[in-house]
């Protein structure tokens, strides 16, 4: 068996020799067609919330490089707004996103014109020149400001509420009259920029023979943006092919087609010019879609045994400007989430998605499990504060137990399968908590801060409903596996050659997968969610099943017998209890591709409902009292999803995820003044972990609850990090803060925060 094994990634190689392609690498090599290329630099505005009155591009026209200025009004007629759907019962508003802004503006950095010129420098001096006049409009910069309505962003929309959803299940007024104890938690998640390594880029061309649009793009899958480009240039998706070269991590932040991609292939179909486009670091911190900005006021009625008896949530997110494909969703996955996962009886969850002058809200790694799960635990920390209870035992109380499943969680979800209370003791073990207690009473003696957080989390994962594969059998016995989920750093494939290879009893060498061309293979659904390897992986145990079934069936013709009399081992069958050479894959291959009729296996897995992957994180800090800085000396980090294929990856992704966690948590948050103008566009006012800020102890561990919903009793793992590190951190930082009693501080936790609070009460404490 190659699944269970910790290989190392097939894909590092070219990785490490600085061989691999992205976007910006691209060339005649590539199939580009370079000779006509210009380069795009798109012309934004620089208000939050304005009227264009007019666009003058004559001095930008007038430089010598400049090969066109294109505004809205020459792409109005042609370009249409993003698809948005409702999902899981959300009602959502009709505000769109559009590709680029023709009247009104409604975030500083919305496209507004782009400029094409035959060098990158001459585009960016042509784009300065461009004027566009704004007649400014009152700015909606946050929840309370959209709430009030003075300014609406949307006619047709109003108290500018873009998305509604609530869910109830039994008698919560009742619960919370009888609760012995009632723990209400007001908290706020800023927002966050996903900050990928590789910045938003792509190379637009048009083969006008052909009506054949290609787009090479950095970006999560071709299948969404090729979609996307269909229906914003309302094109045929025949018409369409989407290239996903090397990507530098996009966690979530490239899954929907970004404007500036369509405004791209706009101009190349229209001027018939080969374009290429990259941002700047400032661009993508303002522009591209960011995720969380969740505001929640959760309330938890605690019995007298300390069981949880109900849970109430009034939940608002700042969606900003419009909504792309999927930004509904964000903020509803994280509503369907609000028990965590504790067995509560009586729950209602109710949310407002709001329009804000701000670039609008999409998924970022965990998109929405790490605003519910921050939202759950933090408010059991403050029941546990209230009732005496220490927070591991009034959690060990609650869970759902391990024979419950499958679980109805009364918010739409049924969980699959856990062992909510194995994780959780893990946990505590790894995070040695009774040793940190006993530290921690010591060191507030000597007055010290330490604290230990411990936070359970479940995800849902695996969304999207089915994913495909293609195995082909190809000369020498090989086979070329066609994947629709497409890898931007998870190791696909490294992992799906691992679940091919077991399925067709080969070298995980002899499997080459292949992934990210839209006019290759069999159209697929793409990596997102946490779906890869319980979909994909699925799609491709079947595929690669089949393609061994048919395989036999001219083996047994080629050694003149019954399928049945024959043994098939290491890509061999052989006669049963017979000896010799037998007929191998490759030999099945030399005949059916002599005869023109390949092996082609494709496959489709549909899986009935999402598997909820779980686990539990830890965390210990000690804050400096002095300074407010937090010292964070360990984390833990125990998941389960279900059976893992490749260890060494799963573990991979943990790390990676962990350290976002870490930086939600610590450092990141996007910022905009009272007139919405970003003030954290660059790296110098956007925090990101660096590598002192990475280097905590951390301690992990998988533990395996297989799913019965897809045959490789799988889960996801790519977003786990994310989801358990921010409360577990949390609740670290305020069990250090208890002495100061303080139940709740809102993310991120940086030095000026802390220090501010630790001040505030020392004030407060000296007062006679
Ligand atoms: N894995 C496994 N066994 C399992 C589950 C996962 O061995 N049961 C391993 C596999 O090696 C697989 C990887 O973990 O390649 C991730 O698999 P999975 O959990 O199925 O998630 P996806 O492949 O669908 O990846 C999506 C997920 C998401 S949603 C974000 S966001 C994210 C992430 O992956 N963005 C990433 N990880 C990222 N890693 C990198 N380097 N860059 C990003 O942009």
């Amino acid at each position: 068996m190659y699944a269970g094994r910790p290989m190392l990634r097939r894909e590092d190689a070219a990785l490490l020799r600085g061989d691999a392609r992205f976007s910006d690498d691209l060339g005649a090599g590539d199939g580009v067609p370079v000779e006509d290329l210009v380069h795009m630099v798109v012309v934004r505005s620089t208000v939050a919330h304005g009227r264009v009155r007019g666009i003058d591009a004559s001095e930008a026209l007038a430089l010598p490089g400049t090969v066109a200025v294109v505004t809205g009004a020459d792409l109005a007629g042609t370009i249409g707004p993003y698809p948005v759907s409702s999902r899981d019962g959300s009602a959502v508003a009709d505000a769109p996103a559009r590709v680029v802004a023709t009247d009104t503006v409604r975030y500083v950095g919305e496209p507004v014109a782009a400029v094409l010129a035959r060098s990158r420098a001459e585009a960016e001096d042509a784009a300065e020149l461009v004027v566009v006049d704004y007649e400014p409009l009152d700015p909606v910069v946050t929840i309370d400001d959209a709430r009030r309505a003075g300014s609406l962003l949307h006619e047709g929309v109003p108290g500018n509420v873009l998305v509604t959803w609530s869910r109830s299940r039994g008698d919560v007024e009742g619960a919370f009259r009888s609760a012995a104890v009632v723990a209400r938690c007001r908290m706020q998640i800023p927002r966050l920029a996903a900050a990928p390594m590789e910045v938003r880029a792509c190379v637009a061309a048009y083969d006008a023979g052909r009506d054949l649009l290609t787009l090479w793009a950095s970006a999560q899958d071709p299948w969404r943006q090729s979609a996307h480009l269909a229906a914003t240039l309302r094109r045929d998706e025949d018409s369409i092919r989407v290239v996903i070269p090397e990507v530098g991590g996009a966690f979530g932040s490239k899954g929907s087609l970004a404007p500036e991609y369509a405004i791209a292939a706009w101009c190349a179909i229209h001027h018939g010019r080969t374009v290429r486009w990259f941002e700047d670091r400032s661009e993508n911190l303002i522009a591209a879609y960011q995720g969380r900005g969740m505001e929640a006021d959760v309330e938890l009625a605690v019995g007298a045994e300390g069981r949880f008896l109900a849970l109430r949530a009034s939940l608002a997110a700042d969606l900003g400007a419009h909504l792309y494909p999927n930004t509904p969703n964000v903020a509803v996955t994280t509503c369907m989430l609000m028990t965590g996962c504790y067995d509560i009886e009586a729950v209602d969850v109710r949310l407002e998605g709001f329009a804000t002058n701000k670039v609008p809200i999409g998924p970022y790694r965990g998109a929405g499990r790490p605003e519910a799960a921050f939202f759950v635990e933090r408010v059991v920390d403050v029941a546990a504060a209230r009732s005496g209870i220490d927070p591991v035992e009034l959690r060990r109380r609650n869970l759902v137990a391990s024979d419950a499943f499958p679980y109805d969680n009364g918010l739409g979800y049924v969980y699959d399968s856990g062992d909510y209370a194995g994780a959780l003791d893990e946990a505590c073990r790894l995070v040695d908590y009774e040793g940190v207690r006993a530290e921690q009473r010591a060191a507030r003696e000597s007055g010290r801060l330490v604290g230990v957080g411990i936070a359970n989390y479940v995800e849902r994962a695996a969304p999207g409903g089915w994913e495909v594969a293609e195995a082909r059998l190809v000369a020498g016995g090989r086979v070329v596996l066609r994947v629709g989920s497409s890898a931007h750093g998870q190791g696909h494939e490294t992992t799906f050659a691992q679940i091919a290879a077991d399925a067709l009893g080969v070298s995980p060498d002899d499997v080459e997968v292949r992934h990210g061309d839209s006019a290759e293979g069999p159209r697929g659904v793409g990596t997102f969610g946490s779906r890869s390897v319980t979909l994909g992986g699925s799609a491709t145990l079947l595929a690669c099943t089949e393609l061994l079934a048919r395989a036999g069936v001219v083996a047994s013709s080629l050694a003149r017998c019954e399928l049945g009399d024959l043994d098939y081992r290491d890509g061999r069958w052989f006669p049963v209890g017979g000896t010799g050479d037998g007929v191998g894959l490759a030999d099945v291959a030399a005949a059916t591709l002599d005869a023109g009729e390949p092996i082609v296996a494709p496959a489709r897995f549909d899986i009935e409902a999402p598997v909820f992957s779980f686990g539990t994180y830890g965390a210990v800090v000690e804050i400096d009292p002095e300074t407010g800085r937090v010292d964070l000396r360990r984390v833990v980090a125990v998941d389960d999803a279900g059976v893992v294929v490749n260890p060494l990856l799963a573990e991979g992704q943990v790390v990676g995820s962990t350290v976002q966690g870490v930086g939600a948590s610590l450092y990141e948050e996007v910022v905009h003044d009272a007139d919405g103008q970003p003030l954290s566009g660059s790296f110098v006012s956007y925090g990101i972990p660096d590598a002192p800020g990475s280097a905590f102890e951390l301690r992990t561990a998988l533990r395996c609850t297989p799913s019965p919903r897809n045959p490789l009793g799988a889960k996801g793992i790519g977003e786990a990090g994310s989801i358990g590190v921010p409360p577990a951190v949390a609740g670290a930082v305020l069990d250090a803060l208890a002495p100061f009693g303080v139940e709740h501080l809102d993310p991120p936790y940086s030095p000026e925060r802390i220090w501010r609070l630790v001040r505030q009460d020392a004030g407060s404490a000296e007062r006679p």
